[in-house]
C-alpha cells in the first residue's frame, strides 16, 4: 500500500473560490457554506493539488455570465498572477458559459465541484470497469459543455468579424466541429455502455456464484473517509486466525485505506472467517459525498449495486465529524437512489476514540447503532455479534426435501447449526431447519 505521490514534489496550486448565495438549491442536505468549503479543500488535496489562497463573495444570486461579480472576477485574475496559481476551483457548479468566461478572464483552467470529483475519479480508477465508468461519466458531463468550447469559432465562421456580410448559409467551423464532436462522443458513450453491460453480466454471474456459496453478504457503505476500508482491514486481521489452512492469508487481501477523500473506487469482496463458523462476505466500495455528480452515480451503478443485494448494510459514519448527521442523510438518499432503501441496516459510529470520553455512552447505543473504533478495536467484538445476530440469527422455519445432489446445501446448513431434524428418504433427504434468511431462497425451492 504505497502512496504513489512523491511528497517532495511541488503540487500545482489552486485558488478555491466560494460564492455564498441565498440560492442554496445545489446543496442537497442544506449543509453550511463553511462545511462545503472545508470539504472542497479536502477534495482539492485528494486531486493532488494545493490550495494557495481562497476567495469568497456574498451575493444574492450568481452572475449569469461570470458567476462572481465583474469586480471579483478581476480580483481573481490578479490573485492567479500573485500566487502563480495553475487552477481556479469553484465550490458550486458552473454553467458551461460561466466556466468559459472565467477561463478567459483568469487565463487558467477553471473547474467546479463536479469537474473536480470527476478528475479525482479518473486519476484513481484502476480496474478496467472503473476506468470505463469514469470515462462514460466524463463524456456525459462534457457533452453539454462543448457549445462553450466552440462558441468563439462558431461566431468567426458564421457571420465574420468585419461586419461586412449577412449570415452565410454554410455552417461555421465551430458549429461543424461541434456536430462532429457530439457525434463522436455519443458514439463513444454508446460503445462504453455496451462494454459496461458485458462486464455487468459477468458481475451478475459472479454474484450468483457467490450466492451458491451460501454465505450472507454484508456491505460497507457510507460517506467518503468514514473508515469503511479500515473496518474491512480490521475484520480481515481478526479473521486471519480463523482462516482454514490452504486458504489465501488475509494479509494479502487487505484493501487501500488513507486519510483522503475517495481512497477507494473499486468494490472488493472478502470472506470473513469467524470462530463459530458463521462466516460472511464483506464488501467495501466507493464512498458517497454530498452532490455526487449524477453521471457518476449512474456510471457506478453496477459497482454500487452490491448494496442492493446485500443481506445487511453497515452504514459507517465518522462519529467525531460534526457533520455526521448530514453524512447519514446523504448516505440514505444515495441508497434510496440505488434501490437499497429497504435493506436491513446497522449504523456503525466509527472513530469513537476521537470522541470526548463519556461513560454514559454505551457501545451498543440501541438496537441498530453501535460505537466502534478501528484504531483501538473498541466495539469490534460487539459489532461481530450484531452482524451474526442480524444475519444468521433471523432464522425462518422450513421443511424441505433436498435432492441427493444438494450435499453442498446440506453441508452449509449443518455448519451453521440450522438443522433441527434430518431423515433419509428414497427420493432425497427430508429436513426440518431453522435457516438463516440468506439460505431461505435457495432452500424454499425444495420446500414441502
Ligand atoms: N482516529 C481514528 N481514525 C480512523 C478510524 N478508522 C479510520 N480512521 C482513519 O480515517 C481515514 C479514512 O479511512 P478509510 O478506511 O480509508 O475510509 P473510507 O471510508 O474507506 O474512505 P473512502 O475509501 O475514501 O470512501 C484513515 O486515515 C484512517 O486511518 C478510527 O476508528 N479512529
Ligand atoms: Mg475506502
Amino acid at each position: 500500500m504505497t502512496d504513489i505521490i512523491n511528497e517532495n514534489e511541488e503540487l500545482p496550486g489552486a485558488i478555491l473560490v466560494g460564492l455564498k448565495t441565498e440560492n442554496i438549491e445545489f446543496r442537497e442536505i442544506n449543509s453550511s457554506f463553511e462545511h462545503s468549503m472545508t470539504e472542497m479543500k479536502a477534495l482539492i488535496e485528494a486531486c493532488d493539488m494545493e490550495v494557495v489562497s481562497t476567495l469568497t463573495q456574498v451575493l444574492e444570486h450568481p452572475e449569469a455570465g461570470t458567476y462572481l461579480g465583474k469586480g471579483k472576477a478581476r480580483e481573481l485574475a490578479e490573485m492567479v498572477e500573485e500566487y502563480k496559481a495553475q487552477y481556479c476551483v469553484f465550490e458550486g457548479n458552473l454553467s458551461p458559459a460561466q466556466m468559459k468566461n472565467l477561463q478567459d478572464i483568469t487565463g487558467v483552467p477553471v473547474w467546479d465541484r463536479t469537474n473536480l470529483i470527476l478528475e479525482i475519479f479518473s486519476r484513481r480508477a484502476k480496474t478496467r470497469e472503473a476506468k470505463l465508468q469514469v470515462e462514460s461519466a466524463y463524456l456525459q458531463f462534457m457533452l453539454p459543455r462543448l457549445t462553450g468550447m466552440w462558441q468563439h469559432l462558431g461566431r468567426q465562421g458564421g457571420s465574420g468579424s468585419g461586419g461586412g456580410g449577412g449570415r452565410r448559409s454554410s455552417k461555421g467551423i465551430g458549429e461543424t466541429q461541434l456536430e462532429l464532436d457530439r457525434r463522436q462522443i455519443n458514439h463513444r458513450i454508446h460503445e462504453l455502455s455496451k462494454e459496461l453491460e458485458t462486464l455487468d453480466k459477468t458481475r451478475t454471474l459472479q454474484r450468483k456464484g457467490r450466492e451458491r456459496g451460501l454465505l450472507p453478504s454484508v456491505a460497507l457503505v457510507g460517506y467518503t473517509n468514514a473508515g469503511k476500508s479500515s473496518l474491512m482491514n480490521h475484520l480481515l486481521s481478526l479473521s486471519e486466525e480463523n482462516t482454514p489452512l490452504g486458504e489465501e492469508k488475509n494479509a494479502e487481501k487487505k484493501v487501500f485505506e488513507k486519510d483522503m477523500l475517495f481512497a477507494t473506487l473499486d468494490t472488493s469482496i472478502r470472506r470473513i472467517y469467524t470462530p463459530n463458523k458463521k462466516d460472511f462476505l464483506l464488501s467495501d466500495t466507493v464512498g458517497f459525498i454530498e452532490n455526487l455528480p449524477h453521471g457518476l452515480v449512474k456510471a457506478f451503478r453496477s459497482t454500487l449495486e452490491e448494496t442492493k443485494y446485500a443481506d445487511l448494510l453497515l452504514i459507517v459514519l465518522d462519529s467525531a465529524d460534526p457533520y455526521h448527521k448530514n453524512h447519514k442523510a446523504v448516505t440514505e438518499n444515495t441508497l434510496k437512489d440505488l434501490e437499497a432503501g429497504d435493506v436491513k441496516r446497522l449504523y456503525v459510529m466509527n472513530k469513537s476514540d476521537l470522541l470526548p470520553p463519556d461513560p454514559s455512552r454505551p457501545i451498543v447505543a440501541n438496537e441498530n447503532t453501535i460505537y466502534i473504533s478501528t484504531k483501538t478495536g473498541s466495539g469490534i467484538s460487539e459489532l461481530l455479534e450484531k452482524i451474526n445476530e442480524l444475519t444468521y440469527g433471523q432464522s425462518k422455519h422450513i421443511e424441505a426435501l433436498l435432492p441427493f445432489s444438494r450435499g453442498d446445501l446440506l453441508n452449509s446448513l449443518h455448519k451453521c447449526g440450522a438443522i433441527v431434524a434430518e431423515q433419509y428418504a428414497p427420493d432425497g433427504i427430508k429436513i426440518t431447519a431453522d435457516c438463516p434468511p440468506h439460505f431461505y431462497d435457495e432452500l424454499s425451492q425444495y420446500a414441502i
